[in-house]
């Protein structure tokens, strides 16, 4: 077993890796304010195709919480109530911004990042070390858009939608009862299983820093 906070100790251990995830170039350039717009436009249509994906993922968590009778159901349900009205969200921004979703191509980090969220739902993969994985990158965005409006922040009005949606004080109550859920399935998992999670986690940084780079990249 492991003492509860797991998840709080992984964030100080890997806290350089966390702050590269969570205060990146391109949030920190919408709290400045200074972000190019074309490079929003890019991040919304890739972060759409990463909902879809998102969703099956999310789905694989709520299965594997429903499979051990845990009392963590209705958190997770809620999760993919949430993804339905997040996926309205998304068609009605783009089209805000002109963007037509049905002709976006898939970028690489974002493949590689399906590629990743795809082998969560092997039955083999356990709860705790899933559930984990799911709370991580929800915080990243919680985290990361909520920076953009604290205060000081110089957020175009236009952008503030976007961070509300992730960056509101009831989605950063969600990710604090993901990350309970995920501490006390860290505590009752076997050490293996806790080194995959952590593994998974670091993963997930590393993949959203790449989402990040993406969607900022010119090309
Ligand atoms: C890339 N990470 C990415 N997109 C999202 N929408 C979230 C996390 C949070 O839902």
């Amino acid at each position: 077993g492991v003492e509860a906070g797991t998840t709080a100790a992984w964030i100080e251990r890997h806290q350089q890796m966390y702050e590269r995830a969570t205060r990146h170039p391109f949030t920190v350039s919408i709290r400045d304010g200074t972000i190019d717009l074309s490079t929003f436009k890019r991040w919304l249509s890739q972060d759409y195709l990463f909902v879809r994906e998102f969703i099956a993922f999310v789905a694989s968590v709520l299965l594997k919480c429903c499979k051990q009778e845990s009392s963590d159901m209705e958190i997770i349900l809620g999760g993919v109530a949430s993804l339905s009205d997040e996926l309205s969200w998304f068609k009605n921004e783009a089209a805000k911004w002109g963007i037509d979703l049905a002709s976006v191509s898939q970028l690489k980090s974002n493949t590689e990042y399906h590629r990743f969220l795809r082998s969560f739902t092997e039955p083999e993969v356990i709860y705790a070390v899933a559930v984990t994985t799911f709370w991580i990158i929800e915080t990243v965005y919680q985290d990361s858009f909520g920076f953009c409006i604290e205060e000081g922040n110089k957020t175009p009005p236009e952008l503030l939608g976007t961070c509300q949606r992730w960056g509101s004080a009831e989605f950063k109550q969600y990710c604090q009862s993901l990350q309970r859920i995920a501490d006390r399935s860290l505590a009752n998992a076997p050490a293996d299983a806790v080194k995959s999670a952590e593994e998974a986690f670091v993963r997930v940084l590393e993949l959203e820093i790449g989402f990040w780079e993406m969607s900022s990249s010119q090309s």
